[in-house]
């Protein structure tokens, strides 16, 4: 054993989450928490709690100099970053490493090749995936776009080196959105990162986000957790999960899967990562990008595979090898994600932090809520949303879909507003239940 007590450098679900895995392991736990979360659960389910600071991310959670204290004065030996906040700083990885804690994750150098989107897809592309047509590197000047833009053709997508998950990405339709998107691409990509770099690739109409779940450890093996479908998002924030997903037959998922193993183990990679894929119409699929932490949508495999994805991703940090091997994997039944989230669909999804007055906990077979919320819950405004995840489980994708509708008419959470009623008519939507969705359903329906 490299460690016997983790720091989770976290907060809501996501919290509980490591801190339920670490005590699983016999671990003991710390939290730490901002001044606005001291009634919060994970500062109560850890065996300890240190406060870090004022409410603002900057000066809690993203306090890295504030987490390693705490760390340092609790005699934690790691540190699980959860998604979000520190999870994907490579310095914040290193810095951890010389101060003889444990980073819960992937070697720093592995986020930070990862987090530069151009070296991501070069990587990836000399390990034999197939990228999305576009340029090689970031594009220098509009004649070089133009020129390429010749040869491939409209419409193509302008994506900042830097960026990821949507963030200062451009379509251009032709030449003149192609002069005026570069130059803004450019200039928003130097103002939001610090780094102008931009890339160009084919725009691909209506394709679906596909994502493999991988798990590394310390000796090379790596194996695959099978693929979610996580298309139906709005303004890049993903809304609704499942696994499998409705398009990928058994055959298709071993292709995905051997690419995903295929690009893990070219870099080495260690700990749990997602390689996310771009599948067109005709089910031809492009590496896109690699995560390296654990992410939100975790669950849906967790529920199809019976594996443990944070207990295992602990393990590993800790040295242990991966106890079981690809042929051991096998996918049971169905699942979905609904994200709950303290917004206001009917106002354009605006955030509407507040108290939770009454809530009530949708139970029964196949359900699982993951959250952090509870009756006097107070949502504080300085963070994400999310309150909450439903995940429901069924032998097939319609009991999954039966269930999750039962789940969210028994589920009550008053005092706010919340994407609750807007999931119902997700699930009750016919492209939807028909499998037959992309990252345009929700502008579509
Ligand atoms: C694309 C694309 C179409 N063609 N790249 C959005 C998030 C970032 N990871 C990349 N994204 C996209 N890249 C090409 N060449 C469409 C999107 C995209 C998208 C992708 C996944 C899920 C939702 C999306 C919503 C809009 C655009």
């Amino acid at each position: 054993m490299r460690f016997e007590k983790v720091l989770v450098a976290n907060r809501g679900e996501i919290a509980l989450r490591i801190i339920r895995a670490a005590h699983e392991l016999s671990l003991k736990t710390v939290a730490v928490f901002s001044e606005i979360d001291s009634e919060s659960l994970h500062a109560r389910l850890a065996d300890e709690a240190v406060c870090i600071g004022p409410p603002p991310s900057r000066d809690s959670y993203l306090n890295i100099t504030r987490i390693i204290s705490a760390a340092e004065i609790t005699g934690a030996k790691a540190i699980h970053p959860g998604y979000g906040f520190l999870a994907e700083n490579p310095e914040f990885a290193e810095i951890c490493e010389s101060c003889g804690i444990t980073f819960i994750g992937p070697r720093p150098d592995h986020i930070r090749a990862m987090g530069d989107k151009i070296k991501a897809k070069e990587t990836m592309e000399n390990a034999g995936l197939h990228g999305i047509p576009g340029s090689h590197g970031n594009i220098e000047s509009v004649k070089d776009a133009r020129k390429l833009c010749k040869s491939i053709g409209f419409p193509v997508i302008l994506k900042a080196a830097a960026g990821g998950g949507g963030k200062g990405m451009r379509i251009a339709r032709d030449e003149e959105e192609l002069d005026a998107g570069f130059r803004i691409a450019q200039a928003e990509a130097k103002a939001a990162f610090g780094d102008n770099r931009v890339y160009l690739e084919k725009f691909i109409q209506k394709p679906r986000h596909i994502e493999v779940q991988i798990l590394g450890d310390n000796h090379g093996k790596v194996v695959a957790l099978g693929e979610r479908e996580c298309s139906i998002q709005r303004r890049h924030q993903k809304l609704v999960e499942e696994s499998p997903s409705p398009v990928v037959d058994d055959q298709l998922r071993k292709k995905l899967q051997s690419s995903a193993l295929k690009a893990a183990k070219s870099i080495g990679y260690r700990s749990a990562g997602t390689i996310e894929f771009l599948m067109d119409q005709e089910k031809n699929y492009y590496f896109m990008e690699m995560n390296t932490r654990i992410q939100v949508e975790h669950p849906v495999t967790e529920m199809v595979t019976g594996i443990d994805v944070v207990k295992e991703q602990i393990k590993i940090a800790n040295g242990e090898d991966i106890a079981f091997n690809q042929q051991d994997v096998e996918l049971r039944g169905h699942a979905i994600e609904c994200r709950i989230n303290a917004e206001d669909p009917e106002r354009n999804f605006v955030p509407v932090p507040g108290r939770i007055t009454f809530f009530h906990m949708p139970q029964g077979i196949g359900v699982r809520f993951d959250t952090h919320i509870y009756a006097g819950h107070m949502i504080p405004s300085q963070y994400d949303s999310l309150i909450g995840k439903l995940i429901c489980h069924g032998n097939s994708r319609n009991e999954a879909i039966a269930r999750m509708k039962r789940a969210l008419e028994e589920i009550v959470i008053e005092g706010i507003r919340t994407t609750i009623p807007f999931h119902r008519k997700i699930m009750d939507h016919p492209k939807y239940v028909s499998g037959d969705i992309s990252t345009n359903f929700i502008d579509e329906m």
